[in-house]
């Protein structure tokens, strides 16, 4: 039989940016996202996050859609100058209120928060006049901004999620330059990155010296990580698969499972790379109770001693000695990343090996598609077919020993995603941006009925 073990946890994902437009409401300071999305040419269509869905007005329907979803559990996003406008100092109430309040809808509707603090909306004032991720300082401030939301939040909120995706901070905001603060740079990704590291770990250390003892949650944090297969069976093309790996996942979760940056990456980086210090170490090593994973595509990877002219040219490719390529029989998502779930269940016991059989849970999975509204009703069946080849990937895991407890699927509903503003449609619930009315895709119905049937797949 296709279903999963009792007590698997089934939610969908949001992000604060993304869905909550209110973007100068409620005392909230501005965020390197309204910035950079204000910033012409750096978005499609010039589409920004200021009304986005609308969610900060409308989060009591959201909610109870949610419910007639049957989901057992809610993953969103604190948008830190909500709570913080200059991202230092005392909490502004309202921030405050506005989270309190969707906290108790959700469990007025027997749904479980999962909050992650850092969605990638920092305080603009912290990019101004700190230098956002590459200042150290940095650390302690995310330190004292959870704890205000651990204080806050923690009697209800048993779910913590510190970073979502620092791949994504350091790569694409230090490295490429695709998201804010926009810098093109060959090694500020690896600073930008370890600063997140240690932001993570000294977010963990607040809430277990003083919070986990007496509110009883959990505390992890989220990474990214696209599978990489051979090209060919050689052992170079292995290696590099390999490898690629290693400088996507292991990059983050090596420091937190194993205490340092994989060999590998030293090896090829030498002084590039930064150093933890030993009482950073002792923090970072097992700072997550679980292992949170987001798992979008598949690509090829063959070893390439000497790249030149790759295709992206960010040194993040010559720097592994890998290059990425796709299999032309891959059946495509809007954002044209291949749909390949045989990738996801290698991932995830590639993930199971490697870091001793973590407790999993996919905070993010999910695709874009071209979706229209016909007679009031949004027909997605290559969603479903995707939800499903993906879910069957994780149970061909699962059979194979790796302790995936929870899946959410991103997203609840279609949202601004990022420079594609709102040309992209990832949600289960269609988005009308003119009148915010929101539709249930057929993929939320098939959805609700897998969490109806204890999850029972096709
Ligand atoms: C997530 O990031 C974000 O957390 C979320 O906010 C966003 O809306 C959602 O995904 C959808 O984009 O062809 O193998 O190189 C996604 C991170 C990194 C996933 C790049 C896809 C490229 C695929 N992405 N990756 S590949």
């Amino acid at each position: 039989m296709k279903k999963f073990p009792p007590g698997f946890v089934w939610g969908t994902a949001t992000s604060s940016y993304q869905i909550e437009g209110a973007w100068l409401e409620g005392g909230k300071g501005l965020s390197i996202w309204d910035a950079f999305s204000h910033t012409p040419g750096k978005i499609k269509n010039h589409d920004t996050g200021d009304i986005a869905c609308d969610h900060y007005h409308r989060f009591k329907d959201d909610v109870k859609m949610m419910a007639d979803m049957g989901l057992h559990a809610y993953r969103f996003s604190i948008s830190w100058p909500r709570i913080q406008p200059t991202g230092v100092g005392k909490a502004n109430p309202e921030g405050i209120r506005f989270y309190s309040n969707l906290i108790d809808t959700l469990l007025e509707h027997n749904i479980t928060p999962w909050i992650t603090l850092y969605h990638w909306d920092l305080p603009l004032v912290l990019q101004f006049e700190h230098d956002g991720w590459l200042n150290p300082a940095i650390a302690d401030y995310f330190a004292n901004y959870a704890a205000i939301c651990f204080e806050a939040f923690g009697d209800r909120v048993k779910h913590w999620i510190t970073l979502n995706e620092p791949w994504c901070s350091a790569l694409l905001g230090y490295s490429i330059g695709h998201h804010p603060p926009g810098r093109i740079s060959r090694d500020d990704r690896y600073r930008a990155a370890h600063n997140l590291l240690r932001a993570h770990a000294f977010a963990v250390e607040k809430y277990r010296s003083h919070f986990q003892q007496k509110q009883k949650g959990i505390i992890g944090i989220t990474n990214n990580c696209d599978w990489r297969d051979p090209l060919t069976d050689s052992d170079a093309d292995r290696a590099a698969a390999e490898r690629a790996v290693q400088f996507f996942l292991g990059w983050f979760a090596d420091p937190i499972y194993k205490g340092d940056y994989p060999e590998v990456m030293r090896e090829q980086l030498g002084k590039r790379l930064p150093q933890f210090t030993a009482k950073e170490q002792e923090l970072i090593t097992g700072s997550s109770d679980f292992f949170g994973l987001n798992h979008y595509s598949t690509m090829y990877a063959a070893n390439a001693p000497i790249v030149e002219n790759s295709a992206i040219a960010d040194g993040m490719w010559q720097d592994q000695k890998v290059i990425l390529s796709s299999d032309p029989s891959w059946e495509k998502t809007l954002m044209n990343w291949n749909i390949v779930p045989e990738g996801f269940r290698r991932l995830l016991q590639w993930v199971d090996q490697r870091y001793g059989s973590p407790e999993i849970y996919v905070t993010e999975n999910g695709c874009s598609l071209n979706d229209t509204l016909e007679n009031g009703s949004v027909n997605d069946p290559k969603r479903i077919a995707f939800f499903n080849g993906y879910l069957n990937a994780a149970l061909g895991a699962i059979a194979n020993n790796v302790k995936l407890k929870g899946y959410f699927a991103w997203s609840f509903m279609d949202n601004f995603e990022w420079t594609e503003g709102y040309a992209q449609r990832f949600g289960l619930h269609f988005v009308n941006y003119k009148t915010g009315e929101r539709i249930p895709k057929a993929s939320a119905k098939w959805f609700a009925r897998v969490i109806q049937q204890n999850g029972l797949i096709d």
